[in-house]
């Protein structure tokens, strides 16, 4: 209650579902996404304690605004959840390089720039907690993954080193490695999955924010989160 938790990719999905969860438990929060007027009608939904930012994780000068304005607002931002993401699932040999550059600029570059620019604010303040959302993808080589599984090994790589480098300046990096989860990131898909047999996303923002609620003096570094039928 009353700690500031700022929500990149939080106009749908995971990081909307994340905000509702925190919303309800009194934080302040920063949403942020490229499609504003979800963005903005994610925050009307919330109540008052929330900023909606119009953010583009592929833009340094965007990531650095919203860092600005969100520490403008609130005086400090206690948490980062890194939730923009995108995913194009080719095999190898079938994937545009247009495909394998989005994936990596969104997902790896994205993240790498969030954390960087949070995560000096989190210095100054010697505090701060960072959950990226990466994927089971991340882990696990999977066919037909392979622009997104490479964007998400970075992602866990960069999560390992910042644990290393952070860790003992009081900054927690966590990652969580969900199986699918239903939501309107596989909207897109021209054979759409069967959302039922994925994790609710309800689920998966009860994990994040049970990651965030750890007691000071341990942290979650990892955690593999499954759907009921395994990998889909
Ligand atoms: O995806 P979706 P999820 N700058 O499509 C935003 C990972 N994951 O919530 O910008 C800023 O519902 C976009 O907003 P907009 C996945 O890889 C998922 O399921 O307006 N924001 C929207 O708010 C991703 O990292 C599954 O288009 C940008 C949000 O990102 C994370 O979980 C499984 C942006 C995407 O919402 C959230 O995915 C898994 C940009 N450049 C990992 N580009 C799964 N769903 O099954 C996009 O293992 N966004």
């Amino acid at each position: 209650k009353g700690k500031t938790v700022a929500i990149t990719g939080a106009s749908r999905g995971i990081g909307k579902e994340t905000a509702a969860l925190l919303a309800g438990l009194g934080a302040n929060l920063v949403l942020g996404a490229r499609n504003t007027d979800e963005l903005h009608q994610v925050a009307t939904e919330l109540g008052a304690n929330t900023l909606a930012l119009d953010l583009d994780v592929t833009s340094e000068s965007s990531v650095v605004r919203f860092v600005e304005a969100s520490v403008a607002k609130f005086g400090r931002v206690d948490a980062l959840i890194n939730c923009a993401g995108t995913g194009v699932f080719e095999a190898a040999l079938e994937l545009s390089s247009e495909d394998f550059d989005r994936m990596i600029t969104v997902n790896l570059r994205g993240t790498f720039l969030t954390c960087k620019y949070f995560g000096q604010h989190m210095l100054q303040q010697e505090a701060g907690r960072i959950v990226n959302v990466v994927s089971v993808a991340g882990t696990t080589a999977l066919a037909g993954c392979a622009g997104y599984s490479a964007s998400k090994f970075g992602v866990l790589g960069l999560t390992r080193v910042m644990q290393a480098e952070l860790r003992h300046k009081g900054i927690q990096v966590s990652a969580v490695l969900p199986g699918a989860v239903a939501t309107p990131f596989w909207d897109g898909m021209t054979q759409k999955p069967d959302l039922s047999n994925m994790i609710p996303v309800q689920s998966l923002a009860r994990h994040i924010v049970y990651i965030l609620c750890q007691p000071e003096g341990s942290s979650i570094d990892e955690i593999l989160i499954m759907p009921p039928l395994g990998i889909l």
